[in-house]
């Protein structure tokens, strides 16, 4: 089998309420979707949408440069063969994993159609049934926090990710901290992300006077180094997020005992390929991970739905599915968040199929 033609679409995502990402605010978010045609007559879908570029160094206009830079030489390769794609891809682009994982998802996808499969059997099987998911908190005052905690536990979820840091301030972090761990109820779980905006001498200074309170820390600070550091100095379980870029960081980050869990963005490390490689390694080395994304629609649903479900119970924290917090559907069948938890469905592949006349028309095709 063989790639005979790559289309790539592009649209925004309307977001519920406008997201605060640093030095900028958006109201939508930049999307890209590839559609893979082979000469059997299987298509393949992925998609990327990093977020903002002013969250993490991975931006959308990026996403389509590379996919045009590396195009020519996929065109004739066969999309089954994920680790030659893979090859193939590096031989044409140095880096760009986010870019990549696009073109990697959409060859899981072929896989799943050829195989007559959903693509969770072909990375593991089922692990889980169903697969637990939460939302993110937003800043402001601790009343938000208490509010938000229980709207959401209402609407199933028993995890959740408050934010720290951002556009806040010392007192305001170490309030809404306490205010998370008075709400937060037995058996479920509490985690606190500061999305790396804090120097590590504020990062001290507020989990220091919170250590009586039971919540994981994620990504307190910019870099690794600094993140090691906070993880050597106080007692809270440490959740790297950000800086979790690759298979090296992790392997880095086990040795150096940096971290109990991760917070892993399949489209951030290379797409299915490099989080099953992740993912066996945290499991091996009994260390957990969310299975998350930037942001995305239904593709990135279920990317996540199969990655979930076929990650082993001990490994699996909880997924953060963006779909659910944005009005944006292009298959009305595709995995959705139900009271609390996303399941991939039993259609080959991802078993999404965009509705084309959402997609208009591709803004490039290749081949
Ligand atoms: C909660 N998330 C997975 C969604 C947003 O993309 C940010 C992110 C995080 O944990 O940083
Ligand atoms: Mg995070």
């Amino acid at each position: 089998m063989k790639i005979s033609r790559i289309d790539m679409f592009q649209f925004d995502i309307p977001l519920e309420k406008p997201k605060r990402y640093p030095n900028r605010t958006y109201e939508s978010l930049d999307d890209t979707i590839v559609r893979l045609e082979t000469d059997a007559g299987l298509v393949g879908w992925g998609e990327v949408c990093p977020i903002a570029s002013t969250y993490q160094p991975e931006h959308a206009l990026g996403v389509r440069a590379a996919i045009e830079e590396m195009a020519p030489g996929l065109i004739g390769e066969d999309p089954t063969q994920t680790d030659r794609i893979n090859a193939t891809m590096n031989r044409w682009l140095m880096g760009g994993e986010y870019a990549k994982s696009a073109i990697d998802i959409a060859c899981w996808d072929i896989v799943g159609k050829a195989y007559r499969r959903p693509l969770y059997h072909l990375i593991g099987g089922r692990m889980q049934q169903k697969a637990r998911a939460y939302p993110e908190i937003e800043m402001g005052p601790p009343e938000i926090v208490k509010q938000r905690m229980s709207q959401y536990r209402a609407e199933g979820f028993t995890h959740f990710q408050v934010k720290a840091g951002r556009g806040s301030n010392f007192e305001q972090d170490i309030a809404r901290i306490r205010m998370a761990g008075a709400c937060i109820q037995p058996g479920e779980t509490l985690v606190v992300d500061a999305n790396k905006a804090w120097k590590t001498h504020e990062a001290l200074r507020v989990l220091r006077l919170t250590e009586d309170v039971d919540f994981y820390i994620e990504q307190p600070c910019l870099t690794y180094d600094e993140c090691l550091s906070i993880r050597q100095q106080v007692r809270q379980p440490m959740i790297l997020d950000e800086c979790m870029t690759d298979i090296q960081v992790l392997l880095r980050g086990l040795a150096d005992n940096c971290f109990e869990g991760i917070g892993c963005k399949i489209t951030r490390v290379g797409g299915i390929t490099g989080m099953r490689l992740i993912r066996d390694v945290c499991t091996a080395a009994g260390k957990f991970m969310t299975v998350d994304d930037a942001w995305g629609a239904d593709l990135s649903a279920a990317a996540q739905a199969h990655m979930s479900v076929s990650t082993p119970d001990a490994t699996f924290a909880a997924t953060y599915v963006s779909s659910y917090f944005s009005d944006m559907r292009y298959d009305e069948e595709a995995p959705e968040v139900v009271d609390g938890f996303l399941q991939p469905n039993e259609k080959s592949g991802l078993g999404v199929e965009p509705d084309m006349s959402v997609l208009g028309e591709p803004v490039r095709t290749f081949g």
